[in-house]
């Protein structure tokens, strides 16, 4: 049954000009969109990371980025992109995940090739309260997983905190859409495609921004009310990585956590200081570890990263095959926009023997920091290795051995994925849909891996709300696992469309991010 819009006023605000419709069809570009109607560890995520509204999911993987929810209504096992849907809307193309605080629901999406656009939801209705549109200015080719729509918002009940890599962080008013305050950030840079897909992290009075790019790798802390930098660390030690800041609470007090090349760090929230750093991660990271209870758990791989540098440029269709890279080659790789000189200067540290061309060790010489180079090192890791590992918080220094609680070799990490950590059990979900699970007390494997009757690339990483656990595929399944000891296939529900976001939990409704649509599911609508 279509549902029909109130004419009512709303706001559609475009860079820094607020235009007012009184009709949605005035506005094509908003891509308001067709609305239709049809229809116990959670308790352990710190509640106090989560400030306006015990259901909200506030930011990437929702509270404290663990993909857990502490909802208590009921959430559905079997929906499609109709049934069991109050409420859909097209949102333009995009592979972050939305967000819900305080009764709304917040999205990013791109309209066109110049119009990145961020859309304000009723959560309970679908009704759009506000959209605004920017034009993002000259982006670079990103791979065809990614999108210039790829970063996840952060919202509070007052703000929402919005970052895109050419227009920096900014926040907006949760309800009227209007700018609060901008912050620029540096323009990352990512030579090998991978392209920008990091998101902003709330915590207490501060958000937080981790961007391990190729060109000035760093963390920030903002402050929410006025988008000040209040810490940045410089990771100039740091290659390309993907994975978001996370909080441990210790008897010490609050460390925010960080994963990256070749270590996880422990930060001081006020002042950005480096607490303690554990050299166990290898090249790059791409999940994000999940931290209660003052323990932090990790699935990292660097299987394939050892070459990839050469795989991206030097067997690509534009370079020669060669077994070696060239600064030609990264250029004819990147095309029309550019190479940094100030990456090139990356490339000359390797070139050991200047010849030009890197090869061999030059490219981890290149490419990883002389001070950090843990996951290349011939007396660490094997770069192939994978593991699944977990620490304690609260260290001090070098904590490699003193805070390591247990490690586990597998063969069964994904790179993008992150574990969901529940009930004593840690479960990986990869490509293929191959599950497997690790107890949390020492790490020990479960039970042999398993697949799930779904093969499909996994990006988005597996959320829990309601007994349930459900893993969104690339190719638009959504799995509905019963959370037990046997993960029990409950539903295989088709929502039509390939699904790279995280979907968000809140109030009894799942929120899925599929290429192109927001889709509300909740229980017998
Ligand atoms: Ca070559
Ligand atoms: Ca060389």
């Amino acid at each position: 049954m279509q549902k029909t819009q109130p004419a009512k006023q709303r706001l559609v605000i475009r860079g820094d000009d607020i235009q007012t419709t009184d009709d949605r069809t005035d506005c094509a570009r908003c891509w308001t969109g067709l609305v239709t109607r049809g229809s116990l560890c959670a308790f352990l995520i710190l509640c106090w990371l989560v400030s306006a509204h015990a259901e909200d999911w506030p930011q990437f993987r929702g509270p404290n980025c663990s993909g857990i929810s502490n909802t208590t209504q009921s959430l559905p096992t079997e929906f499609s992109d109709t049934h069991n849907v109050p409420w859909s809307t097209k949102v333009g193309e995009g592979v972050g995940g939305p967000v819900v605080a305080a009764g709304r629901v917040f999205v990013s999406g791109l309209l066109d090739d110049q119009t990145v656009a961020l859309f304000a939801f009723d959560s309970t209705t679908g009704e759009q309260l506000w959209t605004r549109q920017w034009t993002p200015g000259l982006l670079s080719e990103v791979h065809a997983t990614n999108s210039h729509a790829s970063t996840t918002p952060a919202a509070d009940a007052d703000h929402v905190y919005f970052y895109s890599a050419t227009l920096g962080m900014t926040a907006l008013n949760a309800q009227t859409g209007q700018d609060v305050w901008h912050q620029n950030l540096p323009e990352p840079y990512f030579v090998f495609k991978w392209g920008p897909a990091m998101s902003p992290v709330l915590y207490k009075d501060k958000v937080l921004f981790c961007q391990d790019d190729d060109l000035y790798p760093a963390m920030y802390a903002l402050d929410k009310q006025t988008g000040e930098i209040l810490w940045k660390d410089s990771r100039d030690d740091m290659a390309v990585n993907y994975s978001h800041p996370v909080i441990c609470e210790t008897p010490h007090g609050d460390e925010i956590i960080v994963a990256g090349t070749g270590m996880l760090i422990g930060y001081d929230p006020q002042t950005g200081r480096r607490l303690w750093y554990a050299k166990t991660l290898l090249r790059n990271i791409k999940t994000t570890p999940v931290s209660f209870d003052g323990k932090i758990y990790l699935s990292v791989q660097s299987g394939g990263i050892a070459n990839q540098w050469l795989a991206a440029a030097d067997a690509s269709e534009t370079g020669n095959n060669d077994g070696k890279l060239s600064k030609e080659e990264i250029q004819a790789f990147v095309g029309e926009i550019k190479v940094p000189a100030e990456f090139f200067k990356k490339f000359d540290r390797g070139d050991l023997n200047q010849d030009g061309l890197l090869e061999g060790e030059e490219l981890d010489l290149a490419f990883l920091h002389p001070d950090n180079f843990a996951g290349a090192s011939f007396e660490a890791e094997d770069p192939a290795d994978q593991f699944v590992l977990a620490f304690r918080g609260g260290g001090r220094g070098d904590v490699t051995e003193t805070h390591l609680l247990w490690k586990q070799e597998t063969k069964d990490t994904d790179h993008i994925v992150s574990p969901l950590v529940l009930d004593g059990r840690m479960l990986l979900v990869k490509g293929g849909g191959i599950t497997t699970l690790f107890d949390t007390k020492l790490g020990l494997p479960l039970r042999p891996r398993k697949r799930i009757p779904n093969a499909s690339e996994y990006f988005a990483s597996p959320v829990y709300g309601d007994g349930k656990i459900y893993v969104a595929a690339d190719n638009g399944m959504v799995l509905v696992l019963k959370n037990d000891e046997d993960y029990e296939v409950l539903a295989k529900n088709d929502m039509g469309e390939s699904i790279v976001g995280t979907p968000a939990i809140s109030d009894g409704n799942l929120y899925i991010r599929t290429r192109s649509k927001l889709i509300c599911v909740a229980q017998n609508r």
